[in-house]
């Protein structure tokens, strides 16, 4: 039986898959465990009753799992590892904190106004960590050969950073960072992403309001 899975909507268009990077992590995770699912889109500009029934803070991603729906992305892509073990997307806890500030490193760039505030150089040296730490591995994923639930949380927001930094920054992953750029390259080509992903104008869509703050 396909599972229910509640995510963003895209911003304008009410019947198209949105740009949540954490609804996106959990659909990455269905789609690799090739299990069914039934998608709900929820406008989180205008939540409907039932939807913040099931999901109280009011967020997406929500899902049902043994009749419970459940909130939080980390929690759901762990309850789904451990109903549904194979394909394992473990991640060996060695590697858990790789890249763990990337997402906020690029959304205090993306809303800085001053050129000079350091948040370039932040998300940059983020970034640079990721590339060594891809450097010093054996990939092509962050844990060797297989992908695991790291690469499943990053691609999102990897994918963020080109659309919306390219978009409103006209920037992009520096040229020397070639380890993560091939990194990135190889996320975006898998089939799951290419399903699950939001079209660029979604997710240019969906920074606006936080870039006009
Ligand atoms: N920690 C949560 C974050 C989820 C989250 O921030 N979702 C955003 C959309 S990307 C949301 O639902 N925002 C609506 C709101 O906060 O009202 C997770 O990993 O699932």
């Amino acid at each position: 039986m396909a599972l229910d899975i509640c995510v963003k909507v895209a911003v304008g268009a009410p019947d198209v898959l949105g740009d949540c990077p954490f609804s996106q992590r959990v659909l990455l995770t269905l789609e690799e465990k090739k299990l069914p699912y039934k998608i709900h889109l929820i406008n989180v500009s205008e939540k409907p009753k039932w939807f913040l029934e099931v999901s109280p803070e009011g967020k997406v991603p929500v899902m049902k799992l043994d009749g419970k729906w459940i909130a939080d992305s980390d929690v759901i892509v762990g309850i789904l590892e451990e109903k549904f073990p194979e394909p394992s997307l473990k991640t060996p806890p060695e590697f858990a904190s790789v890249g763990s500030k990337i997402f906020g490193a690029f959304v205090t760039f993306l809303k800085s106004k001053e050129s000079n505030d350091g948040s370039e150089k932040a998300l940059v040296d983020e970034l640079e960590a990721l590339d060594n730490h891809l450097k010093k591995h054996s990939g092509p994923f962050l844990a060797g050969e297989r992908v695991t639930a790291l690469d499943l949380s990053l691609a999102p927001k990897l994918y963020h950073i080109e659309v919306a930094l390219g978009h409103y920054k006209k920037w992009s992953i520096p040229e020397i960072l070639t380890n993560v750029r091939k990194y990135a390259e190889a996320l975006f080509a898998r089939e799951s992403f290419e399903k699950t992903k939001a079209k660029k104008e979604f997710v240019v869509a969906g920074w606006a309001s936080k870039v006009n703050e």
